[in-house]
């Protein structure tokens, strides 16, 4: 291809922030194992990614507690093509769509993408509950307070401010050795629960 055409037709990259969660398997695992399958895909480089973050399941209360992060990726994908690379991910890594708000191995949301508003059957952008959700908020404050809701026209950091303190509390930061530890000790609670 000439050169100037290629200069024409190849995308600029842009910024978007994606959602992980999960709570089945070995949920911190798993987050980290997304992360780095993205870090992987063509034209996709992760820029940031936060704490890992447990907390209570939102939705059916009888699944475990959850593990959730939010990461920064530049990337060339356009905003469809992203969420299928996502999808493909989830897929890859064993999840099958099951009862909506139930238990995942790994599930990953389109958060932001490049500041842009986008309604179609297949996506919606920012991502319509984003702005209630603790889990979502805290580790996108983290890692970017200043990023925009172009709909709500506020920042991360101010979206969370606005959420309930009991909300807040209900999120532990995982520390790094309990990364390791945290799927058996899951496991145990689940099991003397019953
Ligand atoms: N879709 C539209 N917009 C988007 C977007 N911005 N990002 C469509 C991702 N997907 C988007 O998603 C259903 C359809 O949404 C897709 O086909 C896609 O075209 P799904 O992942 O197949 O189904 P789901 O995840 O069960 O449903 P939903 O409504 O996306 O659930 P959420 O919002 O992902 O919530 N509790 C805690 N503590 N932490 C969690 O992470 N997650 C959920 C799932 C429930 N409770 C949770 C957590
Ligand atoms: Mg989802």
């Amino acid at each position: 291809m000439p050169l100037g055409v290629a200069a024409i037709t190849e995308r600029a990259p842009v910024i978007a922030y994606l959602g992980l969660g999960a709570n089945l398997g070995e949920p911190a695992q798993q987050v980290r194992e997304a992360v780095s399958r993205l870090n992987n895909a063509d034209e996709v480089e992760v820029t940031r990614v936060s704490s890992f973050y447990r907390n209570p399941p939102l939705g059916p209360q009888d699944q475990p507690w959850y593990v959730n992060a939010v990461a920064r990726v530049r990337t060339r994908l356009g905003p469809e093509e992203l969420l299928r690379l996502l999808q493909q991910i989830e897929t890859a890594m064993g999840r099958e769509r099951g009862e909506r708000w139930g238990p995942r191995l790994i599930d990953l949301d389109l958060l932001l993408y490049n500041g842009e508003v986008i309604f179609t059957p297949d996506l919606v952008v920012p991502h319509p509950e984003m702005h209630h959700r603790v889990f979502v908020l805290a580790p996108l404050a983290e890692i970017a307070s200043r990023a925009w809701h172009p709909l709500l026209h506020k920042s991360a950091g101010d979206l969370l401010a606005e959420l309930d303190a009991a909300d807040r509390a209900a999120l532990e930061p995982l520390a790094r050795s309990e990364l390791r530890a945290e799927s058996s000790k899951q496991f145990k609670s689940f099991l003397s629960n019953r």
